[in-house]
């Protein structure tokens, strides 16, 4: 995988990022969340937990954060969503071209750990206000309703952002290991979806990845992700501070297409919504 040089900015339009960049803390380990609802509390009185008790959080829950736009519910934020028995907590991106957008992935500050299990991508962790994985099942009960769309953002250490805009998004059930249903690609960034599509999803202890043998992709580049062998894009692999870095594995937090398997990304999420007519 090349290096591919430098690419127009994003339109930086809307703030799909969370709250605000935190100092790195540590993260209690998906182990300690280990449900469907990504916990951001309530606020209760005299409690601070930064970020969450500021945003005040919409009646619901929604179906997904276009029924919540379309309520008139224009502000972004921490949004409760009902999938079907599943209660979660995402993010709703309600500026950027036209809202209506749910953050299913999100990195901005390698505050939570990514290198984790079958079972925490299944469900999701993390926290909605930053960095977090909205879980498989989650995303596979919102795109089993309908066509979906998928916004990928990407920014680089230089501040320079990048897109990938796919027509169509969807995830098949557990039952077939999430694989990734992709449409036609658009956008600034370069595809380095598509390799992946059709792919089963791995993680470090469910190795469905195209690599024969024992070679685990998740294993070497860290994450979770639709591997085929490997990967030409690991947006849930390891946050590297700096952008370039140097290990045995490509395990960064990488676009191939945009800045290179050896460049981990400042910024990275991925948005759905329901596709229009
Ligand atoms: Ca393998």
């Amino acid at each position: 995988m090349q290096e591919v040089n430098h690419r127009a900015p994003g339109s930086g339009a809307g703030s799909p990022w969370g709250v605000s960049e935190k100092e790195t803390e540590t993260d209690p380990g998906p182990a300690a969340k280990q449900k469907w609802t990504h916990a951001c509390p309530r606020a209760s009185p005299g409690v601070g937990w930064p970020g969450c008790a500021s945003i005040p959080v919409p009646p619901g829950p929604w179906q997904d954060c276009a029924e919540a736009h379309q309520a008139g519910h224009s502000q972004s934020g921490v949004y409760e969503l009902q999938l079907g028995r599943l209660q979660v907590s995402a993010w709703c991106e309600q500026q950027l071209e036209g809202g209506g957008w749910t953050v299913i992935q999100r990195r901005q500050d390698g505050s939570v750990n990514f290198f984790t299990t079958w079972q925490h991508y299944k469900v999701g962790f993390g926290r909605p206000d930053g960095e977090y994985w909205l879980g498989l099942e989650p995303v596979h009960q919102l795109t089993s309703r309908g066509d979906h769309e998928l916004l990928v953002l990407l920014e680089d250490w230089g501040g320079r952002g990048a897109r990938a805009h796919y027509d169509s998004f969807s995830l098949e059930p557990e039952s077939d290991h999430y694989r990734l249903r992709l449409g036609q690609y658009h956008g600034d960034a370069g595809d380095s979806l598509s390799w992946h599509n059709d792919k089963p999803f791995s993680t470090v202890d469910r190795d469905r990845d195209s690599y024969s043998g024992r070679s685990n992709c998740a294993l070497y580049q860290r994450g979770g992700w639709w591997y085929h062998a490997c990967a030409h894009s690991n947006l849930n692999g390891v946050w590297h501070r700096g952008g370039h870095y140097r290990n045995r594995y490509q395990d960064g937090v990488y676009w191939a297409e945009f800045r290179g398997g050896a460049y981990s990304l400042k910024k990275a999420a991925m948005l759905i919504r329901p596709a229009r007519p």
